[in-house]
């Protein structure tokens, strides 16, 4: 199955809220029903009230400036409003430098070691050298299923003892990568520590590490977002995009949910590029985000 079925059918559930049939089925471009319809459509798909907002005045604007007639040429328009909204930068990986480091972060259970699974597997099927870190320390069992993902992806894989210092983990991961050649860092992390604060430390030490050993490597760090928790992600992303300089977010459990539009809320809240969607649990379940096929599959019939 290519990309964008996978994407059309990770998006079914979301879809269910999103009509454009009936939305656009009496429209004319005074209507006042007809922009309280399209802002209840988005609110409903959890792009959230300011993204609704934000999409009934350019709808407003647009419909003005282009003079729209029909409900055909109102459609297309909103569609160009909502692929323009999903367009915050770039989203694709940089990862041009020997090696280069991925590091993952999030809240538990959002799928950060599932996601470096699938993501090692598509970057040693593009022939790149991959090694995993077992920077989530927290708990055994995370190193050892990232052990799992690291022998079904033919990567590298560094771990140590449950309760060591992760960042000490980062530490030999970079050795070993310099060591052997390796293209790619995948750091998983933990998503939860005793509190917050905690977290966030971990994850600034991480990075000084980083920046220590490889000052000149491309890093991105990426926060991975649960889609099923719609606008609780949200807040989640807004706490750690203060502290951890995030440079693109993955939505996983796609597939799970009809909140969907949660992506126009971080492209529009976060200001950040959703860089993939995980789409279930499988290795080949993560899709190379690309708004306007996003769009697409979002209001195909
Ligand atoms: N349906 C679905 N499940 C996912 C997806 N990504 C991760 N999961 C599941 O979410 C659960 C938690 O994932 P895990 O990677 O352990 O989360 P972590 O705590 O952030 O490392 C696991 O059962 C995964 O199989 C996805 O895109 N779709
Ligand atoms: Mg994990």
């Amino acid at each position: 199955m290519g990309f964008f079925d996978k994407l059309f059918g990770g998006l079914g559930k979301t879809r269910q809220n999103i009509d454009l049939e009936e939305l656009f089925q009496d429209y004319a471009p005074d209507s006042e029903d007809f922009y309280e319809n399209l802002e209840e459509m988005l609110v409903l798909a959890d792009a959230g009230i300011p993204t609704a907002e934000r999409v009934d005045y350019l709808m407003r604007r647009k419909t003005w400036e282009d003079r729209y007639r029909k409900g055909e040429e109102a459609r297309e328009g909103l569609i160009r409003i909502l692929t323009g909204l999903l367009n915050v930068g770039d989203t694709a990986l940089k990862l041009e430098t020997r090696p280069s480091v991925i590091l993952m972060v999030g809240v538990n259970g959002v799928g950060k070691t599932t996601t470096i699974g699938k993501l090692a597997h598509q970057l040693t099927e593009q022939g790149k050298k991959v090694l995993l870190c077992a920077g989530d320390t927290f708990r055994a069992a995370a190193a050892e299923q990232l052990g799992i993902w690291a022998e079904r992806a033919g990567a590298e894989f560094v771990r140590h003892e449950e309760g060591s210092d992760p960042a000490a983990v980062v530490y030999d991961s970079i050795c070993a990568a310099k060591a052997r050649g390796a293209d790619v860092i995948l750091i998983d992390t933990a998503g939860r520590l005793h509190n917050k604060q905690n977290l966030m430390n971990e994850l600034a030490k991480i990075r000084r590490i980083i920046d220590r050993e490889l000052p000149d490597a491309d890093v991105e760090t990426l926060m991975v977002l649960d889609a099923t928790t719609g606008q609780n992600g949200l807040i989640q992303a807004k706490q750690f995009l203060e502290t951890a300089g995030l440079s693109g977010i993955v939505l996983t459990k796609l597939d799970g949910t009809a909140k969907g539009g949660i992506v126009f809320a971080i492209a529009n809240e976060c200001n950040l590029p959703v860089k993939y969607v995980g789409v279930g649990e499988g290795i080949d379940d993560l899709i190379p985000f690309d708004g306007k096929s996003f769009v697409e599959a979002l209001f195909k019939s």
